[in-house]
């Protein structure tokens, strides 16, 4: 998990961040997979640099999956503008270029539920068990704090690498894995661990 802090800043922030990608999107060409999926329907109000969004946002899944996706990004009034609408369920957002790495991300409409109910400090509904990719890897993240935005005594910090993440299980479920507060990220193990948003972290690579 990591990049989705940037749902919870202010609007004045969202167009700072919405500002920062575009000029981060000018620098990287889309790849070749992300120009094939570019022929799917767009969504109406498509701005210049949406291009290069979505071509990010596909990166965290497999190419197939990113493929069929939505693609949805903050707009600068700190609401989700839908890039791209999708067909298999998946919606993934690009890159926060606020954070240190590249941090897309792809997830099913459970997990997106989830990411919802975290980012507006709700409880997730019980029983709702999301799927996301992060196939380029992870922000950096607290593996303790929920909300923590950077490195602090004793919020135990993680760098994570390409992983995949299920969300919303039964609690059983994550107890047959790692908790430790400061876990070997090469293994599977649960990030925040006995809050409302405990989930799995898989590595894939
Ligand atoms: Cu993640």
């Amino acid at each position: 998990m990591c990049t989705v802090r940037l749902f919870h800043r202010s609007a004045l922030v969202g167009m700072a961040v919405t500002l920062a990608l575009s000029a981060w999107a000018a620098d990287k060409p889309p790849t070749h997979e992300a120009m094939q999926g570019m022929g799917g329907k767009h969504a109406a109000g498509a701005m210049p640099g949406d291009a290069k969004l979505i071509a990010s946002a596909m990166r965290a899944a497999p190419v197939n999956v990113g493929k069929h996706a939505s693609v949805v990004v903050m707009d600068e009034a700190g609401k989700m503008r839908t890039l791209r609408q999708g067909s298999n369920g998946f919606t993934c957002m690009p890159d926060n270029p606020a954070t240190p790495g590249p941090d897309p991300m792809c997830m099913d409409a459970n997990a997106m539920e989830w990411v919802n109910a975290w980012t507006t400090h709700q409880t997730p509904t019980p029983g709702k068990v999301g799927f996301m990719y992060m196939l380029e890897g992870g922000t950096d993240a607290s593996n303790t704090d929920p909300y923590a935005t950077k490195p602090e005594a004793g919020n135990h910090w993680v760098k994570t690498g390409p992983h995949v993440m299920v969300v919303g299980a039964d609690p059983g479920f994550y107890d047959a894995y790692p908790k430790k507060p400061d876990p070997d990220t090469t293994q599977p193990y649960v990030m925040w661990a006995g809050t409302p948003y405990q989930h799995l972290m898989a590595p894939v690579r």
